[in-house]
């Protein structure tokens, strides 16, 4: 099945610990800290590419996790870095933030990369909190963890020309019939159940590509049919092809009802530029086209008459196309600024919980976890980070005196 949208968990790695050490000198029994820090934790990125043609490879995955840093060592050595993640997806994707729907970018160049998540840095060795008066600190700092966020993976296809038309006007059997694709065919409408692509190769060897998509019918942009959901898949296309079957005797009609429709869908898309083309010549009468033709001369939009099944001024097509096509400009990326703005940094968080105060705030438990409490060195940073952080502010503004015990992660502490 062709999946066209998706929502994943991306999870960057966490970085690994830094850790206390100390060198182990043959002469030297005291021998100054050594702990490395931890190596970073691996990033995820989004990278587009052509040879994938849809999302069904990651609909079952909803988890994609790079790896996380590896702790430190002794002889100042850093950990590994986590290896990073590329996760493949289309061309063409939009991806959004769940729940808010916020754009975070459009990837619609093959090769493109986005960096989605990134790796937590690694915690700091203990090395790192030398200083004159702290010769051997038994302090080191955990990794960070990695960005994670929830996001939605939407394909609009990326073509030069998007086919319209009612069902059955003869869409697929053009495209079979131009391009490379071999798209189901059926006399019957609603054939087309998920739009597809197809590369057209000219005799000079320039390529364009085509997309097919469900027939459209009156009441599409409100849901009916197929309704929307593929509406989107002409919205980045070049140009658009209005295909109308010329033995229906209504042609007039059928292009304004599929204009009505685009123009609901969006303005933006209704002006790209258009061709008109009269499908079926071999089944109807001479005449069949002409109020159709005059209607697009007054607009000024280029005309033509083919048969996609026979065959006939396809070539003609084709060309028509190329050249228009060389003229109007490719879309551009967008990338949003706004990805770091998804997260918003917590607060220091206290609660009194009965008489106790239980400090949440996660660099501090941080903090916490990864010092040794039994030395003094340690116990001190500990207090240093929570008055640099406003904890102890906050502590005595919400009625803490000496004594009372402050809970923060798993460990208790005097209030003093
Ligand atoms: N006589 C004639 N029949 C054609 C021509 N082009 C397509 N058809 C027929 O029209 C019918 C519909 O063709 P499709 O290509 O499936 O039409 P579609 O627009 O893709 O239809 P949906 O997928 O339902 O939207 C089929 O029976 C085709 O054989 C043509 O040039 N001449
Ligand atoms: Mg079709």
């Amino acid at each position: 099945m062709f999946i066209d949208e998706v929502t994943i968990s991306v999870q960057a790695g966490r970085g690994g610990d830094g850790i206390v050490a100390f060198r182990r000198a043959k002469y030297e029994p005291n021998g100054g800290p050594s702990g490395g820090r931890g190596g970073r934790g691996g990033d995820v990125f989004l990278v587009a590419d052509s040879n994938v043609n849809d999302l069904s490879h990651i609909i079952d995955k909803h988890h994609q996790n790079a790896k996380d840093g590896k702790s430190g060592q002794g002889s100042e050595k850093t950990g590994a870095s986590g290896d990073d993640l590329f996760v493949k997806v289309p061309v063409g994707v939009t991806i959004y933030s769940v729940p808010d729907r916020v754009f975070i970018a459009d990837l619609v160049e093959d090769g493109q990369e986005f960096l989605i998540a990134k790796g937590g840095r690694g915690g700091l060795g203990n090395v790192r909190f030398m200083n004159p008066r702290r010769q051997s600190p038994h302090i080191a700092t955990t990794g960070e963890k990695g960005e994670r966020f929830r996001i939605k993976i939407e394909l609009k296809l990326l073509a030069d020309v998007g086919l319209v038309g009612l069902p059955n006007a003869g869409k697929s059997t053009l495209l079979g019939s131009i391009s490379n694709a071999h798209p189901k065919v059926g006399e019957y409408p609603f054939t087309t159940l998920d739009p597809s692509l197809g590369v057209v190769t000219m005799p000079d060897w320039s390529r364009y590509t085509v997309a097919d998509i469900p027939g459209l019918i009156e009441g599409a942009s409100v849901g009916k049919g197929l309704g929307l959901e593929f509406l989107r898949h002409v919205e980045r296309c070049r140009i658009l092809l209005y295909l109308i079957d010329l033995s229906e005797g209504t042609a007039v009609e059928t292009l304004e009802t599929l204009w009505k429709e685009i123009k609901l869908y969006s303005e933006e898309t209704f002006a790209k530029p258009a061709f008109i083309i009269g499908n079926k010549v071999d089944v109807c009468d001479e005449n069949a086209g002409a109020e159709l033709e005059k209607f697009a001369n007054i607009r000024n939009i280029q005309y033509m008459e083919i048969s996609a099944r026979e065959k006939i001024n396809l070539d003609s097509l084709s060309e028509m196309m190329n050249k228009k096509i060389k003229e109007t400009p490719s879309p551009k990326s967008q990338v949003s600024t706004q990805i770091r703005l998804i997260v918003p940094k917590k607060k220091v968080d206290i609660t009194k919980v009965d008489g106790d105060y239980v400090v949440e705030y996660e660099p501090l438990e941080r903090i916490v976890r990864a010092t040794d409490l039994d030395s003094v060195d340690g116990r001190a940073f500990v207090q240093r980070q929570m008055g640099r952080i406003g904890v102890e502010k906050k502590l005595k503004a919400m009625g803490a005196v000496e004594g009372d015990t402050v809970i923060i992660g798993r460990v208790r502490f005097t209030f003093e």
